[in-house]
C-alpha cells in the first residue's frame, strides 16, 4: 500500500466566501511503461473558527454633551463589526471603565449610550 499525504500549504480562510469548499481531483499513476492511471475526487470543506476579534469602526470617540442633557438622552452609538460567523461574529457591548459614578449606560445589543 502506498499513501499519497494531502498537506495543507497555505493558511484555509473561512472569511473568504470563495474558499470555503475545494473540489479537488487526485490522481495516481504507476511506474509502468506506459503509465496506467486512476483518479478521485476529494472535496474539502472549511469550517469557521473564532479567528477574528470584533473590531470598532469610525474610533476613536469623542463627543460633548451639554450639562443640561436630560436623563435618556442618546449620547452616540458605537459601532462593530466582526467577520466570524454566526455567534462568533455576533457582539454584545459593555462599559468597561471609567463610568464609577453610573452617569451612562450602554445598551449591549445595539451600542446605543445613554
Ligand atoms: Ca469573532
Ligand atoms: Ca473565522
Amino acid at each position: 500500500m502506498f499513501t499519497g499525504n494531502l498537506v495543507v500549504q497555505n493558511p484555509p480562510d473561512f472569511e473568504n466566501p470563495n474558499l470555503r469548499q475545494f473540489d479537488m481531483r487526485i490522481e495516481v499513476r504507476d511506474q509502468g511503461s506506459p503509465p496506467k492511471t486512476a483518479t478521485a475526487n476529494v472535496r474539502v470543506v472549511i469550517e469557521d473558527v473564532n479567528d477574528n476579534s470584533p473590531k470598532f469602526l469610525n474610533t476613536p470617540y469623542a463627543v460633548s454633551i451639554n450639562e443640561s442633557t436630560s436623563v435618556g438622552s442618546l449620547v452616540f452609538t458605537v459601532m462593530a463589526s466582526d467577520k466570524d460567523f454566526g455567534p462568533r461574529g455576533q457582539v454584545n457591548y459593555r462599559i468597561k471603565s471609567g463610568n464609577d459614578e453610573k452617569k451612562f449606560i450602554i445598551d449591549g445589543n445595539t451600542g446605543i449610550t445613554c
